[in-house]
């Protein structure tokens, strides 16, 4: 079968040194899952399952890694680039409907999904050469671990970006516990708590994107930055400040949340949910009404996890966080709620999830202590 990937996407194609280096093939005619290749001084990889909104599953995760590591140390490679395929989606998150169905059977790929998948969040994060994530729409879960740890990441208006786990019954992993502490004030645990979306420039203001740049000057973008001679991280710097400058889509628009950040940081600061819920209700803003009865349709058992998570996280590595997150995702695993929240959010779709503890009073702070527990042997370890 031929494989002929994504070449006219770079007008100086006759200049580039294209080569597809791997690629794993889904199904009969559906083509690789991800796009690995050299283009220019980069190597591009390109998230392909656009009708999954480029989720990502283990198979893509066991291309990846092995290729980011050759790059690291290849001498013709002084970039990495990460993009999604489709034109709607970077990456909707983990495929996590395979992980559930996988941990309900016993299978290992429950354990290997979230092994491997911090694995390589960590090796972004901890990259040697400049990373750039094009995260020009959805960038959910999965998606946030693939480039909030690069050294750039460039919003679009297309950008949705989201930590929406709680509301499965999950947590916000792929290093959601370093990152998300690390934001403006109680930012982060205002994200974490109730998977608020950030779209566009609001993804740059609330740190999470390094840079702005209009969709549709992407792929110029890309083909400057895949043909920069000498790619420092400071020339590629002033590319991207260069198209940020030509960007002047909604430059004018506040914050989304300018007129809540300072009751953010107020009634998300407690040393328990129960605190924050306990402000939110008895504040007189509709805005900490609405927050309050959102938190209360999510898992409470996540709401009491995420919430422990961000706070540990606050002063751990980007490793150590990993390590108590893969901790947390096999106690997930474990538990009822993920399996539950999949069900109601992607399988049935009812929208109508009944987790157990049906409440947060009825949490045991020993369950959620048990979650952070060593497993001995079977810990991440890099
Ligand atoms: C909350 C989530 C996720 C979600 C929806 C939520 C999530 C996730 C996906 C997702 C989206 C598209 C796919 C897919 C999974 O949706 O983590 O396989 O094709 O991965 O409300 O946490």
């Amino acid at each position: 079968m031929s494989l002929t990937v994504l070449k006219s996407s770079y007008s100086l194609r006759a200049l580039c040194r294209l080569q597809r280096i791997q690629g794993h093939m889904m199904s009969s005619q559906a083509g690789p899952e991800v796009l690995l290749e050299q283009v220019g001084n980069a190597g591009v990889i390109t998230l392909n399952r656009p009708k999954a909104l480029n989720a990502l599953n283990l198979s893509m995760i066991r291309h990846i890694y092995p290729q980011l590591k050759k790059w690291e140390t290849d001498n013709q490679t002084e970039i990495v680039i990460i993009k999604g395929a489709g034109g709607k989606a970077f990456c909707a998150g983990g495929d996590i409907r395979a992980v559930t169905e996988a941990g309900k059977v016993g299978d290992p790929l429950a354990q290997d999904f979230f092994h491997e998948e911090y694995i390589l969040n960590n090796a972004i994060g901890t990259y040697k050469k400049p990373y750039i994530a094009l995260i020009d729409g959805i960038t959910m879960g999965g998606g946030v671990g693939l480039s909030v740890h690069g050294r750039f990441r460039v919003a679009t208006e297309k950008t949705l970006f989201a930590m929406p786990e709680t509301a499965i019954g999950l947590f916000p992993d792929v290093g959601g516990g370093y990152f998300l502490p690390r934001l403006q004030g109680k930012l982060g645990l205002f994200l974490a708590l109730t998977g608020f979306r950030l779209k566009g420039r609001d993804v740059q203001r609330a740190g999470v994107a390094s840079h702005f740049v209009e969709s549709q000057k992407i792929s110029a973008l890309e083909n400057e930055l895949v043909n920069l001679k000498a790619p420092s991280a400071e020339a590629l710097s002033r590319v991207l400040e260069s198209y940020q400058k030509q960007s002047s889509l909604d430059a004018e628009k506040p914050f989304v949340l300018d007129q809540h950040i300072a009751d953010i940081d107020r009634l998300f600061t407690s040393n328990s949910v129960e605190g924050i819920l306990h402000n939110l209700k008895t504040d007189a803003s509709s805005f900490a009404k609405k927050q309050a009865e959102i938190l209360l349709k999510m898992s409470p058992m996540s709401l009491k996890i995420t919430h422990k998570q961000l706070e540990k996280g606050a002063s751990l590595s980007l490793q150590d966080v990993l390590v108590m997150e893969y901790r947390l995702s096999q106690a997930c695993m474990r538990g009822c709620d993920f399996y539950e929240g999949v069900r109601a959010v992607l399988i049935d779709k009812d929208q109508s999830p009944k987790w157990n503890p049906s409440s947060i009073e009825e949490v045991s702070e020993q369950s959620v202590n048990d979650c952070f527990s060593s497993m001995g042997e079977k810990d991440l370890r890099f």
